[in-house]
């Protein structure tokens, strides 16, 4: 597994900075932001380091498919309502042109009853 020591999510894999977790497996961490644009707002991560899609490899390719095969799993655990009535959003951000802010792959889980300001 790839860490950068001065990663900020990967300080939070390593449990060196609190959060909120909702989901952890051997190769996933999803825990709530810190900034919520919504109701409902997690980040799942990657616990290898993956500065984000620009250049990722194909021996990442499985890894994204599970973070996005896992992502409705997280949204229920996180308190997203399920159904045509309920859903969630899926936001991954890259580079500066992508508004990203943390250099490593996060995948944002959006949802709850709107108006929420994200557009
Ligand atoms: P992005 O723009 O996609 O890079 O979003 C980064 C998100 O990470 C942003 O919504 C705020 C969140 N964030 C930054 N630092 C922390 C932290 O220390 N803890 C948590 N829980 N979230 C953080």
């Amino acid at each position: 597994m790839s860490t950068h020591a001065d990663c900020i999510f990967c300080k939070i894999i390593a449990g060196q900075i609190p959060s909120k977790k909702v989901y952890e497996d051997e190769e996933l961490l999803a825990f709530h932001d810190i900034r919520p644009a919504a109701p409902v707002h997690v980040l799942v991560v990657p616990k290898t380091h993956i500065v984000n899609l620009q250049g990722v490899g194909a021996e990442h390719h499985a890894l994204l498919g599970r973070m996005l095969g896992k992502a409705d799993e997280i949204a229920a655990l996180a308190g997203c309502r399920p159904g045509a009535e309920g859903g969630f959003r899926v936001v991954i951000n890259n580079g500066a042109d992508g508004g990203q802010e943390v250099y490593h792959l996060h995948m944002h889980i959006m949802g709850g009853p709107r108006p929420w300001r994200a557009g």
